[in-house]
This record gives C-alpha cells, structure tokens and sequence, in this order.
C-alpha cells in the first residue's frame, strides 16, 4: 500500500475476504483514561471483538506511519508514552510528516478506517457540540467527520459535558442517522437517558446493519451513529453526575483550558471528583459497545 500505511496482516486479510472487522480509537487510550485502566480497556475491547468473531483493528499514527491493527507492545506505548499527539483529521498530515505518534480520535480514526475499507467501529462516545458553544465555536470535528465518511460508530452516545441537544441538531443538519440499540432516547454516555429522542429504535444488530447497507446501496455519503446505552447496572446517577460535571467545567473554565485541551481534561476531572466511578463506567459502556460493533460488522459482511 502506500508508504504511510501499515495494515496488520491479520486486517488485511481479513478485510480483502470479507470477514468482518472492527476499528477502535487511540485518543482513548492516550488521553481518555489514566494508565494501567487505558491498557486494560484497549486489549479487553479487543479480546470482545474476537469473542464475538470479528477481527479488531486498533488505530493509530506511530513513528508517522498510519498502523491499522497494533500489536500488545504498541497499545503499551500509546498508554505510557509521554506527548502522544490527539489526532484529528486535521492534524493526521502533520504528524505523518513529522514522523511523530498519533492517537486518534473518532474523527481520525473514521478517516483511516474508511480509506481502509472498515465499515464498522467501536468507541466510548462521540465528541459533540460543547456547552457554551455559541461563545466558544467549540463543536468535535467528529460531527463533522460522521457528515463525510462512511463508517458506522457505535457509541454510548455523547458525554454529558456537552450540550446534547445542541450535538443532535447539528448531526441533523449534516444527514447524520442516529440509530437507537433497544433504546428510543439518545443515550448521554455514563447514563441511559437524556430525555432527547433518536431517528430509529432497533433491535437487532441485523435491522441496524440493514440501514447501512440501504445507505450505501443509495451512495448517500457520510456515516451513522449507532447509540447503544450502557448497561443498567454500569449507570452512573444523573444528579451525582451532574455535580461532578458542573465542578469539572468550571475547573476547565478557571484553568483556561481550551480547544483539543477540553475533552481529555474533563474526562481526568471526572475521573478523579468520582474516585474511579466514571473510569469503570467509561471501560464498560466501552467494551458493550466492542460487543455490538461485532455483531453489527457480522450482519453486515452476510
Ligand atoms: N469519549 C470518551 N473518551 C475519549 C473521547 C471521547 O469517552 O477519550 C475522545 C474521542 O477520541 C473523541 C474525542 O473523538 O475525545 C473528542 O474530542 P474533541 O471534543 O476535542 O473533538
Ligand atoms: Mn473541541
């Protein structure tokens, strides 16, 4: 393939036979969870995946070279290494040319995934509008990602920290599907409800995997948000999640913590105002969401 990429060989066999495959994001070991949670998190989602016989594809930027599948040693690097770079789209041509380590986020590893032919991906939740954004103009390059590239996100749903509302008006303007797992409301990641409604309730991974193939039989571009609640047992109460949730912000806001900045350090806030409550959520609602992609990439390779 090209100098930039290196595709496992294990993804690359499976991806030209058609056996169904799974990508998974790097931002979230990287700066979405303390070490050793990130590497625990990463090796059980991909464990998950093949329990569910899929083949999982992890991705990031090593070195400058654009990896699909990593080995246990790489996922290793990404969890401990200091100054790994977040890697949206936007930066995915700088960190290349600069030979430098990448983990991506949903947006760029929904990049690599698509020119890679992987149709399926797995991940905690999407980036979304941020509260205040009418201020800030701080709205995830995801969104805009899902408007272009045809992959599949499964995802919780986006975090509370954001404006949820805001996040599904603008996934609306941009033709974004947002496809319900056995639930009709838009799940708000630690927690099932949000009280704001999806586009369609499924629930089969077959009915999901049949709205994607109606949309690329169509050419209609761009990708789905398969929204899939974390389990009941893994909840974390609203309103407790709404006072660590107000106190990270204004940590956030007190510290001048801007741009690519806000998502990792919201996440370490909550992390840490919980003692560990939304750490073991977030690995959860993860590896529910490695189950279902599976099974989505199944029915849709049938
Ligand atoms: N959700 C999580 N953990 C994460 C992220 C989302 O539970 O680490 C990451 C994802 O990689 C997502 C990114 O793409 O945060 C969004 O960052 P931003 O808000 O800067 O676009
Ligand atoms: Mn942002």
């Amino acid at each position: 393939m090209n100098d930039f990429l290196q595709v496992a060989p294990e993804v690359m066999i499976a991806i030209d036979a058609g056996v169904p495959v799974v990508a998974f994001e790097s931002t979230i070991i990287s700066h979405g969870f303390p070490y050793p949670a990130n590497v625990e998190c990463a090796l059980e989602c991909e464990r998950v995946c093949r329990e569910g016989g899929a083949v999982p594809a992890t991705i990031a930027v090593l070195g400058g070279t654009v990896c699909v599948g990593l080995t246990g040693d790489q996922i290793e690097h990404l969890a401990t290494a200091r100054g790994v770079t977040k890697v949206s789209r936007r930066d995915l041509g700088i960190v290349v040319a600069r030979h430098a380590d990448g983990a991506t986020t949903v947006a760029g590893t929904m990049a690599i995934a698509a020119m890679v032919g992987i149709r399926v991906f797995a991940t905690g939740g999407i980036g979304g509008v941020h509260r205040g954004a009418q201020q800030t103009f701080d709205v995830s390059a995801d969104l805009l990602e899902l408007s272009r590239t045809p992959v599949a996100v499964v995802c919780a749903g986006a975090k509370s920290v954001l404006d949820l509302a805001l996040t599904l008006e603008v996934l609306e303007t941009h033709g974004v599907p947002v496809v319900g797992y056995r639930t009709s409301e838009f799940p708000a990641f630690y927690s099932r409800t949000s009280g704001l409604g999806v586009d369609v309730r499924c629930e089969t991974p077959d009915e999901i995997a049949d709205i994607l193939r109606a949309r690329e039989a169509m050419g209609l571009r761009g990708g789905t948000v398969v929204a899939n609640p974390i389990a009941p047992e893994h909840e974390i109460d609203r309103e407790t999640l709404d006072g660590w949730t107000t106190r990270a912000l204004r940590e956030a806001d007190e510290a001048g913590v801007h741009g690519k900045d806000v998502t990792p350090f919201l996440l370490a806030r909550l992390h840490a105002l919980s003692a560990g409550a939304t750490e073991e959520a977030n690995k959860q609602l993860v590896w529910s969401n490695a189950r279902l992609a599976a099974q989505v990439a199944i029915a849709l390779a049938r």
